[in-house]
């Protein structure tokens, strides 16, 4: 079994908005997270992927860069990120960065350049073309609603911005961009970091000529067909030769659109692009004819053959990431479980044990581990995403979704849900900021805070820890086959793993009924390795409680 540390690692993202107040503006900020080290260490996470700490006007918070090689203002200094930097590693962990080059802030010198003069040298940094009959060159949607192309008056022509128009796409055809994204990237790796998650990486290759894409019934755009294009491959392993291979770095593509196939290219175990990707089938099963604005929820059924289907698929070919929530998600606990209060913290950890006894690299996002649930957002000035307040505006504007059902949708679906302040106590704003924070706080931080977690030795936040400590004792959980057991079942997610004549089997109930199991003859007696319940789980049948989770060990050698 091939061994590497980002294999056995546990990474935990940062939103650092959001993460902690050093300063008191209601923004937080480094020295903020510097303040929390010990935190994550006591959890026992292994390396920290931060979301963009670049300059940026933050038309898309910090996902829209103006200089790659400085910090963002609201974020602190230079000094501060090499002091925090400082205090990842005598800590014994890792720190990635959030590598965002399918496109800069419109604010970049670059684009300020690029949009000044047709023949300006910058030009082809970015994408331009003509209008066509006085339109857009074609029709591509842009994630944040409306057109991918916005028209420029200075030379009269469109560029392309797949995301808001203040987020121009660089051009990676040009041999130039690539260069500048590579010197960029050694920069960072010489100050000693530890690896990149890059953002959209599978759009930076667009198809010649720009070819409309299909619009869908309804629609006004079509989804931009970008993901997975004719150079992507290329230009990662050209990025590999020239800087990742250079540095003993963990890299994860963000990779919107990816199948198994093509990750299993992006993420191949020969190293020759990335170590493993993000893909989105799972969290896209509860989409509808708008997109993610629905209240429509994960069928379990469905669930289970898409993980089956990257855990079985990469085996032995490519890496998986493991992931339920991120910045772009709502709330897991929410989202894919049930967060009544009755139910909210068995489920956390149901989801937790399902999601960590899986083969690959597990992401904690920031307040998982606390099991933070959804916000009550009321009205849209609650809201600060470009992406909410946007398809706000335009669906509700185009009369296809009504106001007061688009704000039900945005209070389950938002992502806004997982930005608001981290919940560190029941002090006013939660101990984030003794300022006024830059979005509301979920108002239940009295309940849920890691304060009360750190002190409650059977909290959500303990079960992480003994989760993640198990990864690091228990081989099998890092390295064991993985094979789906009762397929049918649409209340239960049970699995194996095996690594030689060891195995695990983990059952987790995704019901709120009581439901019964019958333990496979090797199992029956087999000690339990972890669950979310103290009880005796011996026995050729177990009833489980709503959300109940255990995992059984049936140690090589034993009966
Ligand atoms: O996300 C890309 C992406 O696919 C998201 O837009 C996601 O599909 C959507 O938010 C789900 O509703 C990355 C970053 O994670 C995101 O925060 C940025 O807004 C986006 O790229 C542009 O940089
Ligand atoms: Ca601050």
């Amino acid at each position: 079994m091939e061994q590497a540390w980002w294999k056995e690692a546990v990474v935990y993202q940062i939103y650092p908005r959001s993460f902690m107040d050093s300063n008191g503006d209601g923004i937080g900020d480094l020295n903020g997270i510097t303040s929390k080290l010990d935190y994550l260490k006591e959890l026992g996470v292994d390396v920290l992927w931060l979301s963009p700490v670049y300059q940026s006007p933050n038309d898309d918070n910090g996902y829209d860069i103006s200089d790659y090689r400085a910090i963002m203002e609201e974020f602190g200094t230079m000094e501060d990120f090499d002091r925090m930097l400082r205090g990842i590693h005598e800590r014994g962990m890792k720190l990635v960065m959030d590598l965002v080059v399918n496109h800069t802030s419109d604010e970049h010198a670059w684009f300020v350049e690029s949009r000044s003069a047709r023949e300006n040298p910058y030009r082809d940094y970015y994408i331009w073309r003509e209008g066509k009959d006085g339109k857009e060159p074609n029709n591509w949607g842009s994630c944040f609603s409306g057109s991918a192309w916005q028209h420029d008056e200075a030379t009269d022509m469109y560029y392309l911005h797949l995301f808001s128009k203040k987020q121009p796409d660089l051009n990676w055809d040009n041999p130039k961009v690539r260069e500048e994204v590579f010197s960029m990237m050694t920069w960072w790796c010489e100050k000693g970091i530890d690896g990149f998650r890059m953002d959209v990486i599978s759009l930076i290759s667009k198809e010649p000529g720009l070819p409309d894409g299909e619009v869908l019934p309804g629609e006004s755009y079509a989804v931009c067909p970008c993901a997975n294009g004719p150079h992507a491959h290329e230009y990662l392993q050209e990025m590999n030769r020239k800087v990742l291979s250079r540095y003993d770095l963990m890299t994860v593509g963000e990779c919107a659109g990816v199948t198994v196939e093509e990750a299993k290219k992006y993420a191949s175990l020969d190293g020759k692009e990335l170590n493993m990707v993000f893909q989105f089938e799972h969290v896209d099963l509860d989409g509808g004819k708008y997109g993610k604005w629905t209240d429509r929820r994960v069928n379990l059924r469905e669930f289970k053959q898409v993980m089956t289907s990257w855990q079985t698929g990469l085996e032995g070919k490519a890496w998986n990431s493991l992931f339920l929530g991120n910045h772009d998600q709502p709330r897991s606990v929410s989202r894919f479980g049930n967060d009544a209060p009755e139910y909210r913290e068995i489920c956390a950890k149901m989801l937790a044990t399902c999601l960590h006894m899986l083969k690959g690299t597990p992401y904690v996002y920031q307040g998982e581990e606390l099991g933070m649930k959804n916000c009550p957002f009321s009205g849209i000035e609650d809201y600060r995403d470009i992406e909410s307040i946007n398809a706000f505006r335009t669906l509700t504007g185009e009369g296809k979704i009504a106001p007061e059902d688009m704000l039900r949708y945005l209070a389950l679906r938002s992502r806004d849900n997982g930005r608001t302040p981290m919940q560190w106590d029941d002090s006013v704003n939660a101990g984030f900021s003794s300022g006024t924070p830059w979005i509301m706080v979920n108002p239940d931080y009295t309940e849920i805070n890691a304060a009360r977690e750190l002190a409650d030795p059977d909290s959500v936040f303990h079960y992480y820890r003994q989760l993640i400590a198990l990864r690091k004792q228990e081989k099998i959980i890092v390295h064991g086959v993985y094979e789906l057991l009762e397929p049918d079942s649409e209340s239960l997610y049970v699995y194996t793993r095996t690594l030689g004549e060891e195995k695990l089997l983990v059952v987790c109930s995704f019901s709120d009924k009581k439901t019964t199991i019958a333990i496979p003859e090797e199992f029956q007696n087999a000690p339990c390795l972890i669950s979310n319940r103290k009880r005796n789980y011996e026995g050729a049948e177990i009833t489980m409680e709503p959300y109940e989770a255990f995992v059984l060990h049936r140690i090589a050698g034993s009966r």
